[in-house]
């Protein structure tokens, strides 16, 4: 089955806190716009929630900024009512082209996504035919395209991942996994856990864990309070994050959870799958501290955090100019009204910076109303956006990844999981064949050449590569995807008759 074409003045791609402010901002300038999300309801990793066709309706609870989803959320729904956006959900944007008239998505039903389904609603939300229902062809369709003359991308972001001896074993997952993990099923993958690696992030993912009911052994920061200490300005620009951290300080203290700063695993032990954890205690550098290893027993489950990678394939794919940011993540270069360097093309949220969902609905709402054809952001609203901006660089410069990570390795490390390549492997390629940078590690090591495409280990492999600090041109190389999804053949051969009839330029 062929899903129907859409066409649109302003397309957005993501249904998160900026793909949803986006949305509602180009909408409520008069603009007509079509939505792409590959989830099949809206809110993004932020506000995931339970399927809403299953009761009792998501209450927000355990959720920040309920009531802005929800503000967002009518207003989206409200929209769709009037006929001013197609919500396209449960559908993969697998490539974007540029052309006279602006830009063509082409589009496949998400893997694994559950079809939507009919209307149940969150609380408070627009009674009208609220929940993912698809328009123009949506999960369970074929391929579709939808085109527009303007492109918001809010495509957002996905785990950040070093590798440790033993990561590789079952009951290992991204941080952000097991918080996904946690608020769309509100239940958890295991009973008792270890959280490692760095950042605020950590936090709400030990607090879920706790308040679901597991076991939380250990929370290991990377770093260490004092970093903060150069950036107290940046945090007092904004207070309600002071306010998040200490409502988790109360729930550490509540469910007695142990946060251990300047502390990271050095191996996940374990044979068939995680039974334990070792840690030690490390320098500023996150080199190990002679003496102060220890080991966790009866773990099973190990939550690595080390930050996120902004989803850039599209954006690169388009042609965008690309800076490397505080965290060491490629990101999208942008104006202050959010467009790129390609004309018309807006980008917002994580692929512009990792900074939070409250910048990335800012980042939004600007995007929304410069693709849409209105003003400006009010200039409150830009102030604010600066000062979460200052925050995000505080917290990579607070939080960065320890420079001496690769020591935790041993040569058996697998670093690309996909295609079992060892860390033994990359240095030998580096060393005897100079394969300094993602793109040669692939063809002499298959580094990044498997199902995910270096989603997972392409920021540690260009680290490994280049001596820790990875270049733009090797991240770039790593973000190259030509198929921003997976695709069948029969879609990737029905472009050529769409270019027979003149469809694709
Ligand atoms: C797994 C995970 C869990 C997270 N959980 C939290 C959390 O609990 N708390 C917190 O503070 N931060 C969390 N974050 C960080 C987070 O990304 C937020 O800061 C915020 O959600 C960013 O908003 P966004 O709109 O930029 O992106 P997102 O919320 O990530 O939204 C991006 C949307 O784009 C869609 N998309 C991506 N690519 C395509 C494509 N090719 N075609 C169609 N649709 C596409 C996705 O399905 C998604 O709905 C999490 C990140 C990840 C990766």
């Amino acid at each position: 089955m062929t899903a129907a074409s859409t066409h649109a003045d302003v397309a957005v791609v993501g249904a998160g806190p900026a793909g949803l402010a986006a949305a509602v901002a180009a909408a409520e300038a008069g603009a007509s716009v079509a939505v792409v999300d590959a989830a099949a309801q809206p809110g993004g990793q932020y506000w995931r929630h339970r399927p809403e066709t299953v009761v009792p309706e998501p209450d927000g609870h355990g959720h920040h900024d309920w009531s802005v989803y929800l503000d967002l959320r009518s207003r989206f729904d409200a929209a769709r009512a009037l006929g001013r956006i197609t919500y396209l959900p449960g559908r993969s944007v697998w490539m974007a082209q540029k052309d006279d008239g602006g830009f063509t998505l082409r589009t496949t039903p998400t893997i694994a996504s559950p079809a939507p389904v009919a209307p149940s609603r969150p609380q408070g939300a627009h009674p009208a035919d609220v929940t993912a229902q698809a328009e123009g062809g949506g999960a369970g369709a074929g391929a579709g395209a939808v085109s527009a003359r303007r492109l918001v991308l809010c495509t957002g972001g996905y785990d950040r991942q070093l590798p440790v001896p033993g990561w590789d074993l079952p009951g290992v997952m991204a941080a952000g996994g097991l918080q996904a993990f946690v608020k769309a099923n509100g239940s958890l993958p295991g009973r008792r856990f270890v959280i490692a690696g760095t950042g605020p992030f950590l936090l709400p993912v030990a607090a879920g864990i706790a308040a679901a009911g597991g076991i939380v052994v250990a929370v290991l920061e990377a770093s260490a309070p004092s970093a903060w200490l150069p950036h107290l300005k940046a945090a007092a620009g904004v207070p309600e994050k002071a306010l998040e951290g200490a409502a988790y300080a109360a729930v550490f203290a509540r469910h007695r959870i142990p946060y251990r700063t300047r502390s990271i695993v050095t191996e996940v032990l374990g044979s068939d799958r995680v039974e334990a954890v070792r840690t030690a205690r490390a320098d500023a550098d996150g080199r190990v501290l002679p003496g102060s290893e220890r080991v966790y027993e009866d773990v099973d489950v190990v939550g690595f955090g080390w930050g996120f990678t902004p989803q850039l394939e599209l954006p690169v794919s388009l042609g965008v100019r690309t800076r490397v940011d505080a965290d060491g993540s490629l990101v999208g270069v942008v104006d202050d009204r959010q467009e790129s360097s390609v004309p018309g093309l807006f980008l917002a949220g994580e692929v512009t910076g990792v900074g939070g969902a409250a910048l990335a609905v800012l980042e939004g709402f600007a995007a929304g109303s410069a693709a849409g054809g209105s003003s400006a952001l009010p200039a409150k609203a830009a102030a604010r956006a600066a000062r979460h901006r200052r925050f995000a660089r505080a917290m990579h410069e607070a939080h960065p990844v320890p420079a001496g990570w690769s020591d935790w390795l041993t040569p058996e490390t697998i670093v690309c999981r996909c295609e079992e390549v060892t860390a033994g492997e990359i240095v030998a390629a580096r060393s005897d064949l100079e394969a300094a940078d993602s793109r040669s590690l692939k063809s002499f090591t298959r580094t990044g050449m498997g199902w995910c495409q270096g989603r997972v280990c392409g920021f540690a492999a260009s680290c490994l590569a280049e001596g820790n600090q990875p270049s733009e041109t090797s991240l770039a190389a790593t973000a190259r995807r030509p198929l921003a999804a997976p695709v069948s053949l029969g879609e990737l051969a029905s472009l050529e008759d769409a270019a027979a009839e003149g469809a694709v330029h």
